[in-house]
């Protein structure tokens, strides 16, 4: 028997450190919403708790916003692997990840990457009350090492990590992480960039010659051959365009414009091909209330005649919500490769655009630039692209490892296939593709393993 739950009871079961009787959380289905919500993604669709409870404005637009409680019974808290576990998007840690995020940080602007995936792991298993009393369990986790864990100590005892404070005051530190926040700028550049001496980002625009929330339109050029290309000149590029655009791009997106965003990229994608659907994936799905960018997964409804109809279908897309005036900038094009016979990996089956969205001056809204991914998928690996761009970035991870040393299998958000004769897997939906992955159904607001 299946019990569907609202997301309280997750809420209310982590905050008391137990999974709580599922009665006064009983949400069903409204069957005939199913229909149309089949038939459009975007459109709402409605749930509501047998007890009466109130509606949840937030999560009315998902898909599958119900949670089915016995299937997260099934879901293993201890396990090693993230996406064995339940990971709600609040967790009654919050102050101890945020201090241990630091730390992590901290590593993976040096560079020191086991280090950092170690920290990234320890954040991924905090989702119980840790307290003085408990902390016994989480040294019988053999993977959680003993500095960490003295780490937690100390917070449970002092409300702060000496290693954490001592980075926040690190000017090195600062720099660094004020480098990474621009789209283009990874930990090597960065560390490049302070090696020249620079420090801030005001002297970042001197050096890269940029005017503050002036980036010249040039760039949509890029739609030409160099964005598909990874070269340094394209790379450059969106380093520019990431440095002049700072100030509108470090403001988060709210849930609505998110979904306006959608709506208005999927009006216009109808006037080029019918026919075509898409999932709002990224942070937005895991139910975060702002995100920093948004993330379109799309594909065609026609399951046979699909693969060949979105062919392309990229390209064409932006160019046209740029002759609209929605997108002003493309930092990178991607998927136009040809088939890769050892594949290694699948390019040919998805196609994607990081661009720069701006409501048009004839619209009500604020002139804010928002970074907007589009991924086009062929129906056959469309919901592998959703969950693979749905994150977070540390299930993802566990997703791959899971599926290479516990299945023999390869995953990524472009395709399942299994290794020893890559023979590929279709699943027609989400829930498909944690079935060929050997996987209990994990709902999307509990992939939230990351800080
Ligand atoms: N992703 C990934 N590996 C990458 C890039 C993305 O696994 N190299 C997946 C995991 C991410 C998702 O895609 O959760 C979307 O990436 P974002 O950077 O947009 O991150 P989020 O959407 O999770 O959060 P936000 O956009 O609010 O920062
Ligand atoms: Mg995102």
């Amino acid at each position: 028997m299946k019990a569907i739950v609202t997301p309280q009871w997750l809420q209310d079961s982590v905050k008391s450190g137990r999974l709580l009787p599922y009665g006064s959380y009983v949400a069903i289905r409204d069957l005939e919403d199913e229909t149309s919500r089949n038939q459009d993604t975007s459109s709402g669709s409605s749930f509501y708790s047998r007890s009466g409870a109130e509606r949840e404005s937030s999560w009315q637009t998902e898909q599958d916003e119900l949670i089915d409680a016995t299937e997260v019974e099934l879901l293993l808290h201890n396990a090693k692997y993230s996406c064995l576990r339940p990971s709600p998007l609040v967790c009654p840690n919050q102050s101890l990840v945020k201090e241990i995020d630091i730390i992590r940080r901290g590593r993976n602007i040096e560079g020191e990457e086991r280090s950092m995936l170690s920290y990234s792991r320890a954040i991924s298993l905090t989702p119980h009350v840790i307290t003085e009393h408990n902390i016994q369990d989480l040294r019988k986790l053999p993977f959680l090492g003993e500095k960490i864990l003295s780490m937690i100590e100390e917070f449970l005892k002092t409300g702060r990590i000496t290693e954490a404070q001592k980075m926040l005051a690190d000017p090195r530190f600062q720099s660094l992480s004020a480098f990474t926040t621009i789209h283009g700028i990874g930990p090597h550049t960065a560390r490049r960039l302070y090696d020249l001496g620079l420090r801030t980002l005001e002297e970042l625009e001197r050096y890269y010659e940029v005017k503050p929330g002036v980036s010249d339109e040039e760039t949509m050029s890029l739609l030409d051959a160099a964005a598909s290309a990874n070269t340094e000149a394209a790379v450059e590029q969106s380093i520019n365009i990431g440095l002049a655009l700072r100030h509108d791009l470090s403001q988060t997106i709210p849930r609505e414009e998110v979904e306006e965003i959608n709506r208005t990229i999927m009006r216009e994608l109808s006037h080029i091909q019918k026919g075509c659907k898409s999932v709002i994936a990224g942070g937005y799905r895991r139910g975060k209330p702002q995100s920093n960018d948004v993330d379109i997964v799309i594909t065609h409804t026609d399951w046979n005649l699909g693969s060949q109809k979105v062919k392309g279908l990229c390209k064409k897309l932006v160019q046209r919500l740029h002759e609209q005036g929605f997108v002003t900038h493309v930092m990178h094009l991607s998927g136009f490769h040809k088939h890769n016979a050892l594949r290694t990996h699948h390019w040919d089956s998805l196609e994607k655009a990081l661009t720069v969205f701006v409501w048009r001056h004839d619209s009500s809204r604020r002139r804010v630039h928002r970074r907007v991914d589009l991924i086009f998928a062929a129906p056959e690996v469309f919901w592998t692209a959703v969950v693979g761009w749905t994150g977070s970035t540390m299930f993802e991870r566990d997703l791959r490892l899971w599926a290479k040393q516990q299945k023999g299998m390869k995953f990524d958000s472009s395709g399942i296939s299994r290794r020893h004769d890559s023979k590929l897997y279709h699943p027609r939906t989400e829930r498909d593709v944690f079935k060929v992955l050997g996987l209990v159904y994990i709902h999307p607001t509990l992939r939230n393993a990351d800080a």
